[in-house]
C-alpha cells in the first residue's frame, strides 16, 4: 500500500516514518510513504509564495488553489494508480475505525494537509477529494492529522502487525465494535490488586467468555453510544470507575 503525503512541512513526518512498526512495514516493502513538499509547486519562483491574504479581509492566511492543486496532480502522475485523495480538514467527515476499514481497502491514499486558514475553496470544487476530520477541535494543521489516518491504516494491511497481534480485539473492532476488554500479565498481584483467577485458569471458553462480558461492561460504562447511540454522561454526578469498583 502506497500513502503520498502532501504537506508544507515534511520534515515533520522523518521521525515519525524512522520508527516502530511503520518503519519495519517500510522495510519489509509493505508500506510505501512519498512526502511531498507543496512549496516545491509555488507559482512564485522568488520567494516559493503558496498563501495569500483572503478576499473579502479578515485573518490568516489562505492556501492557494494553484501549487496545491499541481502538486496533487504530480503527485498522482507518478502512478497509473491516481489513488484515493483525502484531504485533512475540520470540516471534513469524522475519522473512526469503519472510515479506517473503509481506507484500508485502497491501493493508494493521498493526504493533503492544509495549514493557515485552510484552502482556497476551488481546491476542494476541482480535487473533490474525501474530506476527514479526527475530531471536534481545530489542529494548527493536517500533519498530526494525517499521520492518525496512515497509523489507523496500516494496522488493517496485511502482515503488518506481526502474527501474535491482530486488529481483531481491537476496541471499535470486530462484529460489535465495543471497547476492548481489560488486559493483564505479569505478576499476577500488585499491590493487593490481582489478576481475575479465570484468565489463570487455562480455560479457554470461559476466558473467551470473561473478555466479552467485560467488553461489554466496560463499553455500557464509558461508551453507552457505541451499543445503542445512548448519550455518554458525561456531565458531573454520574459514578466514575475506579480501580477498586472494577474488581
Ligand atoms: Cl484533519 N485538520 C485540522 N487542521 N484540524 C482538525 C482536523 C484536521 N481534525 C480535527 N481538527
Amino acid at each position: 500500500m502506497r500513502f503520498d503525503v502532501l504537506t508544507l512541512f515534511p520534515e515533520i513526518f522523518a521521525g515519525y516514518l524512522g520508527q516502530g512498526l511503520l518503519k519495519r512495514a517500510i522495510e519489509r516493502q509493505l508500506i510505501d510513504v512519498y512526502v511531498h513538499d507543496i512549496r516545491e509547486w509555488s507559482t512564485d519562483a522568488r520567494h516559493k509564495k503558496v498563501d495569500d491574504r483572503p478576499f473579502g479581509g479578515g485573518p490568516g492566511m489562505v492556501l492557494m488553489a494553484e501549487p496545491v492543486v499541481a502538486s496533487v496532480e504530480a503527485a498522482r502522475a507518478q502512478q497509473a494508480d491516481p489513488g484515493h485523495l483525502v484531504m485533512l480538514t475540520p470540516q471534513g467527515r469524522r475519522f473512526d475505525q469503519r472510515v479506517v476499514e473503509e481506507l484500508a481497502a485502497n491501493e493508494r491514499i493521498l493526504l493533503l494537509c492544509g495549514r493557515y486558514e485552510g484552502f482556497d475553496e476551488r481546491v476542494r470544487l476541482i480535487l473533490r477529494p474525501d474530506e476527514i476530520s479526527i475530531g471536534d477541535f481545530v489542529l494548527n494543521g493536517g500533519e498530526v492529522a494525517a499521520m492518525a489516518v496512515i497509523d489507523a491504516v496500516i494496522r488493517l494491511v496485511p502482515q503488518v502487525l506481526g502474527d501474535e497481534q491482530s486488529s481483531g480485539d481491537d476496541s471499535f473492532s470486530g462484529p460489535r465494535r465495543w471497547l476492548e476488554f481489560a488486559q493483564y500479565t505479569r505478576p499476577r498481584e500488585y499491590r493487593g490488586l490481582e489478576v481475575p483467577p479465570i484468565l489463570l485458569s487455562g480455560d479457554h471458553g470461559a476466558i473467551a467468555r470473561w473478555r466479552e462480558q467485560d467488553a461489554l461492561r466496560r463499553t455500557n460504562l464509558r461508551r453507552p453510544d457505541l451499543i445503542d447511540g445512548r448519550q455518554a454522561e458525561t456531565e458531573g454526578g454520574e459514578r466514575q470507575e475506579t480501580e477498586r469498583d472494577s474488581q
